[in-house]
């Protein structure tokens, strides 16, 4: 048995429930997210919890639902009737993504650029990035550009280490490109680097596992671990993708303290967020803009542009400019489908037959 403290509760979460206790709600996490359903952590244990109907009218996005990690206010009018979520107390940090169609056939008014919530008041994000065709520079640039959005630290682990002839080349590659974030290589398989993994882990520190489908996240929980808790996938030789093993959120609490969250393998990472955080990741490049001849410059064929005067000498990659010319275009139209969803939003109505509790679907 777990007590809130060891899921990261702690006075400020008690002072912002406040409001809630006096209402005779209970405090518990979101540890796992089902299809029509939730597992819910309570001081007294785990248990089931669905969706208030007060809770899912309030909802006007995908993104005011409860998603794992989230800290909720649960009612129980019986003993014995079930555990209703009625409020998601508002979150630290929340690791988010474009989703694609949002409500579904639950509401009349699908977004095209809606937000996701993949795990809420996550503090550290494990990127998890196999070292073998899984590993390119703009996927970890696209990773990058949606943590930094959720307020969460990442930690880049290099998996698979024990397959790969020149890790240690990939680690220093990485870290010259991104100097902020922490690098490992690590083999989960053989349970070698794991110790440098460990020291971040520690009680009240929520820790949620993001990459591609088949990099090895479940397997790597497993090392930490010790034991076969989560189930492992094949992949597919020919192209080295995963076979999408994990099929649901889920919280691993450790006895050392520290929460993991184990996700799915993202299949397509569509860019989200503020275009600072961009500009946090190619800091270089932003900087050197600012010298080119013409501001809006396009760093193309244009005289005088010290963007491609610093490719010419070597000190920034071809392929780094374009990834950031690309990842800045995408999250412009994201940027603006959004404004223009915002502005039917307040006018959001929702269809009067709807069948039970169904929470949307996380594909
Ligand atoms: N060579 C090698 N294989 C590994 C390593 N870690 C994991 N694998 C293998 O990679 C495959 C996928 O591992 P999983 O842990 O299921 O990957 P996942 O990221 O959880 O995948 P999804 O749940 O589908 O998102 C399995 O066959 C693992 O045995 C490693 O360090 N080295
Ligand atoms: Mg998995
Ligand atoms: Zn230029």
């Amino acid at each position: 048995m777990y007590s809130l403290h060891d899921l990261g509760w702690n006075e400020a979460w008690e002072s912002t429930f406040q409001l809630y206790k006096d209402k005779g709600y209970i405090p518990a996490r979101i540890s796992k997210e089902m299809k029509n359903s939730y597992s819910v952590i309570m001081e007294s244990g785990e248990a089931n919890a669905r969706l208030s109907d007060l809770l899912w009218k309030a909802a006007k996005n995908r993104s005011m639902l409860p998603a794992i990690g989230d800290w909720v206010a649960l009612q129980q009018k019986h003993i014995g009737d079930p555990y209703q979520i009625m409020e998601v107390l508002p979150r630290k940090s929340c690791f988010s993504r474009k989703a694609k169609n949002t409500f579904g056939r639950n509401f009349t008014k699908p977004g095209s650029s809606d937000e996701q919530v993949l795990s809420a008041n996550v503090d550290i994000v494990f990127l998890v990035i196999a070292l073998d065709a899984d590993y390119k520079l703009g996927k970890i640039e696209r990773y990058l550009s949606l943590i930094n959005e959720s307020g969460a630290k990442t930690v880049l682990i290099l998996n698979k280490a024990d397959i790969c002839g020149d890790y240690e080349d990939k680690v220093e590659e990485a870290k010259a490109h991104y100097p902020q974030v922490p690098v490992h290589a690590i083999s989960a398989i053989d349970e070698w680097g794991i110790a440098a993994i460990l020291s971040y882990l520690k009680t009240g520190i929520t820790i949620s596992l993001i990459g591609s489908s088949g990099v090895g996240k479940s397997t790597l929980i497993n090392a930490i671990v010790g034991a076969e808790l989560l189930a492992v996938g094949e992949i597919r030789r020919a192209d080295s993708r995963g076979r999408h093993t994990t099929a649901v959120r889920e919280m691993v609490i450790l006895s050392q303290g520290g929460v993991l969250i184990d996700n799915p393998g993202l299949r397509d990472i569509k860019i989200f967020g503020s275009e600072e955080n961009l500009e946090d990741i190619f800091r270089d490049i932003v900087n050197l803009e600012k010298q080119c001849r013409f501001s809006d410059c396009h760093h193309d064929t244009e005289p005088g542009c010290a963007v491609k005067a610093a490719i010419q000498k070597g000190e920034i990659d071809a392929e780094r400019l374009e990834s950031y010319q690309t990842l800045k275009k995408e999250l412009a139209q994201v940027n603006k489908r959004r404004e223009q969803r915002k502005k039917h939003e307040d006018i959001l109505i929702y269809k009067e037959k709807r069948r039970g509790y169904n929470i949307p679907q996380p594909y």
